[in-house]
């Protein structure tokens, strides 16, 4: 029967039916192939006694995500702040990009402005054009705002660990009680407490995907794509792209280049593109081994 993956916990993957909610296996070719089935697929599954199943296959995905790990989401809502934790502008530009090269929606969501108001991020993400929302899971600002943004939709929330993910959720809902964590004023960011990706329906209709916070990245979803397609995924550079004075400009450094020169004109914020330089430098050597073509 046909399922749905909404949580994945040590090896198993519990699969909502619609009747029932049922713990599964996946077969071992998924391993063999290099598969990992992914919260929000869409599966089949064969249902075996006292709730439990295996999952036999998983439908072609809209689109999937390795951090956070999930499949067919509408939107990845990138959560952040500039209370403690701090959240890196870097991050955000990073898993931005992903999800732009995924054709996926982005909403920015400062939260703790009980705290503090996070007017930088507000500002360069108000200018790149992004939805953004300044919200506190601790007094309850912006939330019915948030609602209208994530009713009818599977979001995904994404962001450092202790900016307030799972706290979020805890106040769009009040029947949650999910757990959330101290943030280490000595270190300056929060303890991973949640550990797994699991879905969520909320009262108001909307669904959502809370996961581990990151620290930092591996290189997993740095591929020749994303390479290729760099400066498209910074969605205000796009206007500027025809403009350079070069074809195959690489808007890092070059003479009459219309991104660098929207840079200095302050049309494209200053972080933006020291992000799109790091990211630049990061699938550099990508190249050298996966584009050059083998003479026959
Ligand atoms: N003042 C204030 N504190 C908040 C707010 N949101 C969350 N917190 C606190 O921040 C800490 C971390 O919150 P969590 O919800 O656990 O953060 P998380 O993003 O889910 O963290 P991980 O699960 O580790 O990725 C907790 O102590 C929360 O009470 C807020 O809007 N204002
Ligand atoms: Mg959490
Ligand atoms: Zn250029």
């Amino acid at each position: 029967m046909r399922g749905r993956i909404q949580k994945a916990l040590s090896g198993f993957y519990y699969v909502n039916t619609g009747e029932a909610l049922l713990t599964c296996r996946a077969r071992g070719k998924f391993r063999r192939e290099g598969i990992s089935p992914l919260v929000g697929d869409w599966v089949e599954v064969d249902a075996l006694d006292n709730g439990e199943g295996v999952l036999n296959a998983v439908e072609p995905r809209r689109n999937a995500f390795e951090r956070p790990s999930v499949a067919n989401i509408d939107q990845l809502v990138i959560i952040a702040s500039e209370a403690i934790p701090q959240t890196d502008p870097f991050l955000i530009d990073r898993v931005a990009a992903i999800a732009e090269l995924k054709h996926c929606g982005v909403i920015i969501l400062l939260n703790k402005c009980d705290l503090d108001r996070a007017d930088v991020l507000y500002d360069i993400y108000a200018q790149v054009g992004y939805p953004i929302l300044r919200v506190s899971a601790e007094t309850g600002e912006g939330m019915e705002q948030l609602v209208s943004l994530i009713s009818g939709k599977l979001s995904a929330f994404t962001g450092n660990s202790g900016v307030g993910k799972s706290s979020i959720l805890n106040a769009l809902d009040p029947t949650f009680h999910l757990q959330v964590g101290e943030v280490s004023t000595a270190l300056g960011r929060g303890r991973h407490t949640t550990r797994h990706v699991e879905m969520y329906h909320l009262q108001c209709g909307a669904e959502v995907v809370d996961s581990p916070g990151f620290s930092s990245f591996d290189t997993d979803e740095l591929n020749m794509e994303l390479k290729e397609q760099l400066p498209y995924t910074f969605t205000e550079f796009r206007e500027y792209l025809d403009d350079c004075q070069f074809i195959g400009c690489s808007h890092t450094k070059e003479k009459g280049c219309a991104v660098l020169e929207a840079v200095r004109s302050g049309k494209i914020p200053k972080s933006r593109h020291e992000s799109y330089l790091r990211l630049y430098e990061e699938l550099k050597p990508l190249e050298s081994w996966n584009t050059v073509k083998r003479k026959k």
